[in-house]
């Protein structure tokens, strides 16, 4: 697997020389201050390619812009309304400038108004460092005291809606203001930024739309883009709902094996493929993660490893994002699914048979706490979870290269490590 890190561009606090000591192989990164529906223009798809390959010295960094994560579908595409159409061919025009730029692995998610949420930044660990985190009646303060939504009551069991107005009630209004600007402040990545009203505002836009009707618009989406991409062999990958359940009272569509089964078969094209996100899937106790990579390997361009350990399996609603080893997801049986995924691929002499993965997100530890990077996107902890993941490739490949060659098992970094990144460069 190609080892990629998530850069956001300039502002990043973590530098490209972060991600190069990291090991990183490759980039991902999206032209965030383009706002969703509008073009990505090739002058500005150029500039950020030239600063992801261009140290300040002006030598080259080595590493390129493989993955843009994401070319953000917009609200009005999602709800097909307003100038969704319009919006339909900017993105057929950004894919198009994409691909005269080299870039052909394009994530995108179909979650309504929130992109991924938690409710704590910053949760303290008994390591002293710090993950994030999503507690249901955390959320449903939120939710039921804070936005104050209609009907928000019958989305939660008696017992977490009463536990909630304990807890708000003893709630210091620092940690309610905190708790709005992490569920609505909008992070990194995400499509749009939210205030209270603005967000209520949004929700009424949803209020006649139904899941089954959420699910037709992302088959429209799909069925206006994906010939487009095909032509230009842009594969698209879409990434779960994080979590994966439905919040706010909006509907969430791509949460389980059964939603991607029935996307994928609907739009059967190697243009419409999966990001396969360990954390988003792992937060549902029903989900069964290594059988999903088994069963959608084929049309997953893109992976997202990162681990979390659920906190309540009844609900199975909360969860913290434990280390990348640590948490519940079996992580060396999904490497081990995705690494016979690129075996097949090459078997069959599929062009694509290097799947790209980054470490998601991270625990912050030692320099990270005082960094301030952006939320999940620490250095130092992703660069432990690379490092834990990277181990992993290298063992299972060491085994097979030796049950091919019916040897003993020798520890081989050929394929996982970029040629020459470990020796010296010049000053
Ligand atoms: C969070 C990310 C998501 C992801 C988008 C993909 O860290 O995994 O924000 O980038 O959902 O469209």
């Amino acid at each position: 697997m190609r080892q990629t890190w998530r850069w956001f561009g300039p502002a990043d606090k973590n530098s490209l020389a972060d991600a190069l000591q990291a090991g990183a192989q490759g980039i991902v990164t999206a032209l965030h201050h383009i706002a969703p529906g509008e073009v990505w223009p090739v002058d500005a798809i150029s500039e950020r390619q030239r600063q992801v390959s261009t140290r300040p010295d002006g030598k080259s960094t080595g590493l390129h812009w493989d993955v843009v994560e994401s070319l953000p579908v917009s609200e009005s595409i999602k709800t097909m309304s307003g100038d969704w159409r319009q919006h339909i061919q900017h993105y057929n025009t950004s894919l198009t400038n994409l691909a005269k730029a080299g870039i052909r692995t394009v994530c995108y998610n179909f979650m309504p108004v929130l992109d991924w949420t938690r409710t704590d930044l910053a949760a303290p660990m008994a390591h002293g460092g710090t993950a994030m985190r999503f507690d249901l009646t955390d959320f449903a303060v939120f939710d039921l005291h804070i936005l104050g939504r209609g009907g928000a009551g019958n989305d939660y069991p008696e017992s977490v809606r009463e536990q909630a107005a304990r807890r708000f009630a003893q709630m210091p209004q620092s940690r309610s203001a905190e708790l709005a600007s992490n569920v609505t402040a909008g992070l990194p990545g995400s499509a749009e930024q939210w205030t209270l009203s603005s967000l209520r505002d949004k929700l009424k836009d949803y209020e006649a739309l139904e899941a089954r009707h959420l699910r037709q618009n992302h088959i429209v989406f799909l069925t206006e883009v994906v010939p487009h991409a095909e032509r230009l062999g842009v594969r698209l990958c879409c990434h779960p709902d994080d979590p994966p359940f439905p919040l706010l009272g909006l509907p969430r569509i791509m949460s389980t094996a059964a939603d991607y089964r029935s996307l994928l078969d609907a739009v059967d094209s190697p243009a419409a493929g999966m990001t396969f996100c360990t954390g988003s899937l792992g937060a549902r106790s029903d989900n069964d993660v290594p059988a999903m990579a088994h069963e959608f390997a084929e049309r997953i361009h893109f992976v997202h490893l990162r681990n979390v350990t659920r906190q309540d399996e009844a609900l199975h609603c909360s969860f913290f994002e434990d280390e990348h080893l640590g948490g519940q997801v079996d992580m060396v049986a999904v490497i081990a699914a995705l690494l016979a995924e690129e075996r097949r691929r090459v078997a069959v002499g599929r062009t694509d048979c290097v799947i790209p993965m980054r470490p998601d997100h991270g625990q912050n530890i030692l320099d990270d706490l005082t960094r301030d990077a952006q939320p999940g996107y620490p250095a130092v902890g992703r660069l432990k979870g690379l490092a834990e993941l990277r181990g992993i490739m290298h063992a299972l490949e060491a085994m097979q290269d030796a049950a091919i060659d019916g040897r003993a098992a020798v520890p081989s970094a050929r394929r996982s490590h970029q040629e020459g990144a470990d020796a010296p460069v010049e000053a």
